[in-house]
């Protein structure tokens, strides 16, 4: 589907501010995409999508997740983990959207997972990193995203997990698993 429709269709679910931070990733991940040879349409897709379920009622994401047998794991973390799993989903059934990188990319960009993908990585990034992110620390994560993906995204799921403790957040497993398959072998 073209860039546009997609824009067209995710524009009205949610609010001015975070329909401008998707453009963002969206022209993040492309850039990524270009620089560390990913299908710069994939991250489009994926990034245009990725937060489509943002501002979804929370009990109709649980309903979905249940009726439609998503992972169930995510229910009970904090209404946060669900909007991927429920736009991947939707992205599946309203855009027929049937690539599994694709999909995966969407469904875990919040916690991301063990044994991610090159363009799961670079909408995790793009979505920490793009231009209207303003958080303490996020110049230094540009700086690491232009140089190595890997590097970048072991920082972004540090920098994240560092956020999640110090805001007494619980962290979800897989967020975990995420860190250590990251960090196994790895000094920096
Ligand atoms: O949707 P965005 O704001 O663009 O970014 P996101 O999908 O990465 O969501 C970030 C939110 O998700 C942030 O408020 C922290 C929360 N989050 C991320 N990982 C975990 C988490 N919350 C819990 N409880 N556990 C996690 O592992
Ligand atoms: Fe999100
Ligand atoms: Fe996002």
């Amino acid at each position: 589907m073209a860039r546009e429709q997609l824009l067209a269709a995710i524009k009205p679910r949610m609010p001015e501010k975070r329909y401008l931070h998707t453009l963002g990733v969206m022209q993040t991940a492309i850039d990524l995409a270009e620089r560390y040879g990913e299908d710069p349409l994939k991250a489009e897709t994926a990034a245009i999508l990725h937060d489509m379920a943002k501002y979804e009622d929370i009990d109709k994401m649980e309903a979905i997740i249940r009726e439609q047998h998503l992972d169930q794991a995510v229910i009970g973390w904090g209404s946060e983990l669900l909007h991927g799993p429920v736009a991947a989903y939707y992205a599946e059934s309203m855009f027929g959207i049937t690539d599994v990188d694709i999909l995966h990319a969407i469904q875990y960009h919040t916690t991301g997972r063990v044994g991610m993908s090159k363009l799961e990585k670079i909408i995790f990034v793009a979505d920490m990193i793009e231009p209207t992110r303003n958080y303490p620390g996020v110049e230094r994560l540009r700086k690491k995203a232009q140089k190595n993906l890997d590097k970048a995204m072991r920082a972004c799921v540090r920098h994240s997990l560092r956020f999640l403790i110090d805001t007494k957040q619980p962290v979800f497993p897989l967020t975990l698993a995420c860190y250590n398959d990251l960090m196994n072998g790895e000094t920096q």
